[in-house]
């Protein structure tokens, strides 16, 4: 927890009767916080400064209320199940509004509406919202306390399991309002659960004014706004003003046999692999390489002596509870046994936490909406999720702790694509690889509301989080490369090709490290690659690819021209739409592609 040089106030009753103002050397910071004071009318306020002394506090009381369901202590220790309102699951995108005062910085791929409109529909929804509650303030710090490049904010909401999340994925406590006086200003956050009507449910952002308000959601990525709402939608209009970059991206660190460090970034869709790749375990036949976790969702990259570093602006992982196990992640398995909140996962009857693919030792479980049930396949919903606090992970890097952060040598994108998209390729330059982020399409998950599996173009994954005009992001992207003297190698991925019968072609999770081992070996120049139109893809007579077959390599390598050619065809109208704002200099990366795609017909 943060460094409060032993001077926490733990006396319980200081928190019914919080001394404003909070920041009492520069007394203009406590007026936005008087202001939504006065609209929300709290009974109490409680000032979150401690964060050990109010996770006790918090699970108490919602154990009390039965919001929360104690788990199985003997394996789960200090871990809560909690059941959310079943219409308030996943992040609803249509309900996420870039309130920017012009409506050409949002673009055409966000919601817009102008912000006094938007103020005045929620202020008519929260006036008077928390009488009879209790108003949390929870100041916090993204990234590490020591670092230049962090930045503080303040979360207020009325909401216990928000808070207790907060906690587990934030640097929550005093220190924040420290720094925040220092710097003179801060992000804030506001967040009212309301009565969850999921047709009057916003979450607005207003990036002119580093302001955020939530209502009627109390979801995750809707919810806790340092999350998606601050760490990339606020930080990534902060740092397109910096030349600094706030990306929806896992981060790892590698390690060779010969002590080579590579740090690698990925960029995939919500729910499409980024956990899952930071927590890579290494295949037992390739003993000597060893991964460590910077990140698992978000990274902010700054430049430093020429090349791009990362730092993770989190504390705690908000992953996907279905699909891991002892054989696909067994590092968060170790990680989410202690300390965790698992939201809407079924509930087995000795109380452990259960989701199809888990275990199959049972035959009966409480769904996730308490109903005991047989229906093994639909008990747990498909973004349930654990919130599990970063300390728990038994392989963190160091230099998540560092000021600097991680050096980043390679890039990776991806994304779910039965079809068409090799398993690994290679940008010849880095603008064809801001072309590759530019292009994902990729199938829809349970991580928003909305139909599942199909197509939709998700731009450098950011598509739901980019706080900014698209088109203006790409620039952004661009110039980055060329500030950047070192500048990291762009990788595409896909781990999700499927056979006619519907089977994954490629066996993903720990086999993966055998196409990071090819990135490593690239970055060395060590192994040729083939030039396609397309980018550079693996030589198979000499790709590490384990166990599967050339016949399957094969299919998972080739250029399917004419498929590419559609691919393009249908990325036109998507580019178009995001307008004027559509740098040149990608159309015409994207045009030579095509043009040299057409050559191979
Ligand atoms: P967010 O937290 O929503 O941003 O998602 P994420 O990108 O971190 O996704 P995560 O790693 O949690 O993976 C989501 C789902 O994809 C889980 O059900 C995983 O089991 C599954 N998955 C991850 N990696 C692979 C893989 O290599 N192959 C296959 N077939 N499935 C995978
Ligand atoms: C995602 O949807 O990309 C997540 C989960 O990582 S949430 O915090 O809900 O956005
Ligand atoms: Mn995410």
């Amino acid at each position: 927890m943060i460094n409060t040089d032993g001077n926490i106030p733990t006396d319980r009753d200081r928190r019914q009767n919080l001394k404003m103002p909070l920041f009492e050397n520069k007394p203009e910071l406590n007026d936005p916080l008087y202001n939504f004071m006065k609209i929300l009318r709290p009974d109490n306020i409680i000032f979150v400064d401690n964060p050990d002394f109010y996770e006790t506090e918090l699970t108490e009381n919602m154990l009390k209320t039965g919001e929360l369901i104690e788990l199985n202590n003997n394996y789960y220790r200090n871990s809560y199940l909690y059941r959310s309102n079943p219409d308030d699951v996943a992040r609803t995108e249509k309900d996420t509004y870039i309130s920017s005062r012009e409506e050409k910085n949002a673009g055409a791929t966000n919601n817009w509406m102008e912000p006094s409109e938007l103020k005045s529909r929620i202020l008519k929804l929260i006036d008077g919202s928390m009488t009879g509650k209790n108003m949390y303030i929870v100041p916090f710090i993204l990234g590490p306390a020591n670092s230049k490049y962090s930045e503080a904010g303040i979360q207020i909401t009325d909401n216990q399991y928000v808070v207790l999340n907060l906690m587990k994925i934030s640097l929550v406590g005093i220190e924040a309002i420290r720094r925040i006086e220092k710097e003179g200003k801060f992000v804030l956050a506001v967040h009212v659960t309301g009565n969850l009507d999921k047709n009057n449910r916003y979450i607005a952002h207003f990036t002119d004014e580093d302001l955020i308000i939530s209502v009627n959601t109390a979801y995750g990525g809707n919810a806790l706004l340092t999350k998606k709402g601050y760490a990339l939608r606020i930080a990534s209009v902060h740092a397109r003003d910096n030349s600094r970059m706030a990306e929806h991206m896992m981060a790892l660190e590698i390690t060779s046999p010969a002590g080579q460090k590579y740090g690698i970034s990925g960029a995939f869709p919500s729910a499409s692999g980024k956990t899952n790749l930071s927590m890579i375990r290494i295949p037992e036949d390739m003993p000597g390489w060893n991964t460590q976790l910077l990140s698992d969702d978000i990274i902010w990259m700054h430049i430093n002596n020429n090349s791009l570093y990362a730092i993770n602006p989190e504390y705690g992982f908000f992953g996907v509870a279905p699909g891991t196990n002892s054989k696909t992640n067994p590092n968060a398995m170790k990680a989410f046994n202690r300390d965790t909140v698992f939201t809407n996962t079924a509930l087995t009857e000795d109380r452990k936490p259960w989701w199809y693919s888990l275990d199959n030792s049972v035959d009966k479980v409480y769904g996730w909406r308490g109903n005991l049930t047989d229906d093994l396949k639909n008990a747990a919903h498909p973004n349930s999720r654990f919130t599990t606090p970063v300390k728990n992970y038994p392989y963190l890097s160091d230099k998540f702790y560092d000021s600097d952060g991680l050096k980043i040598d390679a890039i990776l994108f991806g994304g779910r694509r039965s079809d068409l998209i090799p398993l690994v390729r290679e940008a010849k330059t880095w603008a064809q690889g801001v072309l590759f982020g530019a292009m994902i399409r990729a199938e829809t998950t349970a991580a928003t509301t909305g139909r599942v599996g199909i197509l939709r173009n998700d731009p450098m994954a950011m598509i739901p989080f980019c706080g900014y005009n698209m088109g203006d992001y790409f620039k952004h992207w661009l110039d980055m490369g060329k500030l950047v003297k070192n500048r990291p190698r762009i990788f595409y991925v896909n781990w999700f090709r499927r056979d006619s019968d519907g089977n994954f072609m490629w066996p993903g999770f720990s086999e993966n490290f055998r196409v990071i081992k090819w990135i490593t070996e690239r970055l060395d120049g060590q192994t040729n690659a083939l030039e396609t139109p397309v980018g550079y893809v693996p030589d198979i007579s000499t790709f590490p690819a384990g166990k599967v077959d050339t016949d399957t390599l094969e299919k998972l390598f080739k250029i399917d021209y004419s498929g590419w050619l559609n691919e393009l065809n249908e990325l036109i109208p998507f580019f178009t739409r995001i307008g004027s704002q559509f740098p040149d200099e990608l159309w015409r990366e994207f045009y030579d592609m095509k043009g040299e795609i057409e050559k191979h017909l």
